[in-house]
Parts: structure tokens; C-alpha cells; sequence
């Protein structure tokens, strides 16, 4: 009941969020059995629009040719990520979310059957760019990931504290940019560490290759 007017409004959006995130639970729940069934290891790369989401797919993809790589590629409009990261030569299946803030555990499991039959060993699911709605959506995935580039401020981790709280590691990058914007690293970093003491940080570049080697290692480990 809404405390000011005393309508159903508030009790009402509770009420419906709640079901469809239990229900988002219980699929993302399926998806993580069926994952681990066919031997496959998930990471949701989760970032703002244009934080460098599918620049980091295409350097991971070229710096692990020992590793069948696939791609669950989730945007609002368009299938442009999806056939850029076909080019590199590996599966790839398209979620066009029609506008639709966030990928769901549905949505996920829809696309894996495009790729399912002949399974990759690392599943990257690129969700829709943004800092806030993916956060509450589990997909079924081993690894959360946050892709946070330096162009976007320092201030991100506070406003957006959910994404990094799910974070098993954030990825700062563009950090071949650092000398023209404010940005200060490790400032950052120790907000980041506020917020989650056990996230794994990874400053790099994908346009120099500087940084990418750490993050190669903690994806192979
Ligand atoms: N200088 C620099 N530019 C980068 C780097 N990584 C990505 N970019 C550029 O940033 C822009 C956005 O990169 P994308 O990889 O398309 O970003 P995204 O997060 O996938 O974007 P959406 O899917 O639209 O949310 C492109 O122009 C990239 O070339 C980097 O490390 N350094
Ligand atoms: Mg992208």
C-alpha cells in the first residue's frame, strides 16, 4: 500500500517484480544445469552502451585460439554486434530485445539452442548496453563481469553499485585514453573494492594489447 495516498500502486509493482524475477530464478537455474551438463563455462559481460563490451569479445576471441569461443549477443535494435563477432568465425547467436533494457534467463535459454548442438567451451553472453537492469537478471552464468571504460567517469561504481556487487571482476578499459580524461585509476579501484572486496580488477586496452594478458590468465584459470 502506498504510504502517502493509500493506493495498491506500490504493493501492486512489488508484487509483479518479485514474480517475474522468482520465475527469471527458477530459469536462470534450468540454464546453469544445462550449461554445466554439455561442459560450458558462462561469463555476462555487463557495461554501459559503448564501454567496449564486443572490443573485449574480439581481443579475448583472437588471444584464445585454443578455446572454442561462442556468443550470446543481446542488443535493443539491430543485429550489427552479432555479425561483427560472426566475422571472427565463431557461433554466434543474436537477441534483438526489441527496446528491452536487460537480457533475461528466457531470452538466454532461447539462444543457446541456436548453439547447444555443437557447444562452445566459453559462453559469453554480451548483455544490453546498460549499468542498471542487467544487474538484476541472472542468466545462469558462472562469471558476472563488468565492463567499466574510463571515458564514463569515476563516479560509475557508486551510482551503479548492484552491477559491481554481482561482479566477479570488472574490466576497466580504454586505459590507453587515461592521459586525456579524468580519470584516476586507483582511486577508482579502491571504490570498486569498497563495493566488492572480492571483485578482480583489469585495466587494459584493447586498441594497445596493454592489460589484456592478466585477463587472458583469469579466463583460462
Ligand atoms: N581507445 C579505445 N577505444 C576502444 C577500446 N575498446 C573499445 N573502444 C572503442 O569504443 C567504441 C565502442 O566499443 P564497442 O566494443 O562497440 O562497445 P560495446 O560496449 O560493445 O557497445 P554496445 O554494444 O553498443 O553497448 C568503439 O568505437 C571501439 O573502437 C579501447 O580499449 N581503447
Ligand atoms: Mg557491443
Amino acid at each position: 500500500m502506498c504510504e502517502s495516498c493509500g493506493c495498491g500502486e506500490r504493493t501492486l509493482r512489488v508484487t509483479v517484480s518479485r514474480g517475474l524475477l522468482s520465475e527469471n530464478e527458477r530459469l536462470a537455474r534450468e540454464n546453469r544445469a544445462w550449461f554445466k551438463r554439455l561442459g560450458v563455462r558462462v561469463v555476462n559481460l555487463v557495461g554501459s552502451p559503448g564501454a567496449g563490451k564486443t572490443s573485449l569479445i574480439e581481443a579475448t576471441v583472437r588471444r584464445l585460439p585454443e578455446c572454442r569461443v561462442g556468443v550470446i549477443e543481446g542488443d535493443p535494435e539491430t543485429r550489427r554486434d552479432a555479425e561483427r563477432l560472426s566475422r571472427l568465425g565463431i557461433p554466434v547467436a543474436a537477441v534483438t530485445t526489441g527496446g528491452v533494457c536487460h537480457l533475461d534467463a528466457r531470452m538466454v535459454h532461447r539462444a543457446f539452442h541456436e548453439l547447444a548442438a555443437s557447444p562452445p567451451e566459453l559462453l559469453f553472453i554480451e548483455n544490453v548496453g546498460n549499468l542498471l537492469c542487467p544487474a538484476d537478471f541472472d542468466l545462469g552464468e558462472d562469471l558476472t563481469v563488468v565492463v567499466l571504460s574510463v571515458t564514463e567517469g569515476e563516479d560509475k561504481p557508486e551510482k551503479y553499485p548492484q552491477a559491481f556487487r554481482r561482479a566477479s571482476a570488472v574490466v576497466l578499459t580504454k586505459v590507453d585514453l587515461l592521459p586525456h580524461v579524468d580519470f584516476d585509476l586507483a582511486r577508482v579501484a579502491e571504490l570498486i573494492a569498497r563495493i566488492n572486496p572480492e571483485a578482480r580488477l583489469f585495466p587494459l586496452s584493447v586498441r594497445t594489447g596493454e592489460g589484456l594478458e592478466p585477463w587472458i590468465e583469469f579466463l583460462r584459470a
